[in-house]
């Protein structure tokens, strides 16, 4: 591996790697300590370039929102309202049905639908969301709720957790994305998001999702009070869980962006920090097929970048994102198929049209 490495810390990492030895949560921290921003990008790259030659990922995806009332008020979010606030909305299923009615000339692959959690919504609303969705897009793969949405489905549905998911799954759910974790850490989890589920909860959801034979992806939130040590234990807690379940499909680390939170006056993640986050999880999670670079936090410009460091996915062409783009993200607010493979050629990689499952689209 011809690597340019200029901190020699890196160097026996280096020899781990190339070795195939699995990095501990000590290589974590040095790997974030550096500076050596090139040497942890090839290092990154290496391992990328093994597990997926040139190819770059991305689907043709739109995302829903159905609710951003939610009762868990995390500090870090933008995207919240209170009931009965200004600007709180709750999609009706006409609403939902307009939205999917508005694309549906365009080949979409994938409806991503997250939201608060709202209890004003019973149990059959969220099947009734499965059930239109299936409907209007009968060939596309719902990904949606996130562990958090799922716990809260259970509480609501009178079923266990496990008969819930089942039922979820039955009404049309496929996969779920990766929010929610945040960082697993206590001491943050106690001053950002108390009211969220904990890291316990959210690893045992986690399990039965990927036990009744669902795939999720994971994410990490950086970039506000967390510390390096904390970011690596998150890592490291996903890896174990993938261990037992191999139920992750993509890792997706998730700029904080703080205007209009309660954190504003946090600054923005800079782009040693962005790259870091996609080359670390790619050196840190060795269980895990995808990183993906997601365009919509860390801006077009750095995701085609970060598929140097260690990234093969760029996610999609989403339009309508709302959670980031509430707490200030400038990136747009869709991209085209045209936008993206351009974005994955002119980086000297081969644009890949992916499904949810990663099978190539002819
Ligand atoms: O868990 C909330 C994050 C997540 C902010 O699986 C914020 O493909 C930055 O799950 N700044 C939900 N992030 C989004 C999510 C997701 C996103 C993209 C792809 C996938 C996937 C899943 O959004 C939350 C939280 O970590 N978030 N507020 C903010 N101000
Ligand atoms: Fe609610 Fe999610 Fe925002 Fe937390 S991040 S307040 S759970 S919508």
């Amino acid at each position: 591996m011809n690597t340019f490495i200029t901190d020699p810390r890196l160097t026996p990492i280096k020899e781990k790697i190339t070795a195939g030895i699995r990095l501990d949560a000590g290589d974590g921290i040095i790997l974030y300590q550096s500076h050596d921003i090139i040497g942890i990008g090839r290092l990154a790259d290496f391992v990328r370039r093994k597990r997926h030659g040139n190819k770059a990922f991305f689907i043709y995806n739109q995302h829903l929102n159905y609710t951003n009332v939610c009762v868990n008020h995390c500090r870090f979010c933008a995207y919240s309202r209170k009931k009965g606030e200004d600007g709180a909305f709750t999609l009706s299923i006409d609403d939902v049905t307009e939205k999917l009615m508005a694309r549906i000339d365009e080949p979409i692959r994938e409806i991503h639908m997250v939201g608060g959690i709202n209890p004003a919504l019973p149990f059959e609303y969220y099947l009734d969301l499965l059930n239109t969705i299936r409907e209007i897009r009968p060939n596309a793969t719902i990904k949606a709720f996130t562990a958090v949405e799922i716990d809260h489905l259970a509480g609501i549905s009178g079923l266990s957790l496990e008969d819930a998911i089942q039922k979820l799954k039955d009404t049309g759910l496929a996969m779920t994305p990766g929010g929610g974790a945040e960082v697993m850490s206590h001491r943050v989890r106690e001053q950002l998001f108390p009211r969220k589920i904990g890291q316990e909860r959210w690893l045992e959801v986690v399990r039965k999702i990927h036990e009744a034979g669902l795939t999720s992806n994971a994410t990490m939130l950086y970039g506000h009070i967390e510390t390096i040590e904390e970011r690596v234990e998150h890592l490291i807690h996903l890896r174990s869980l993938q261990d037992q379940t191999g139920g992750f499909s993509a890792f997706i680390p998730l700029a904080f962006h703080s205007r209009n939170t309660r954190l504003s006056h946090l600054p923005s993640t800079t782009a040693h920090d962005d790259l870091k986050a996609v080359a670390i999880a790619r050196l840190m999670l060795d269980n895990f097929d995808h990183i993906k670079a997601y365009w919509v936090m860390i801006g077009e410009k750095l995701a085609q970048i970060a598929l140097n460091f260690g990234a093969d996915d760029l996610d999609g062409t989403i339009i309508e994102e709302k959670i980031t783009h509430m707490a200030g993200a400038t990136s747009s607010k869709g991209l085209t198929r045209e936008n993206i493979q351009n974005m994955i050629r002119s980086g000297g990689f081969d644009p890949v049209e992916r499904d949810s499952f990663y099978r190539e689209i002819g």
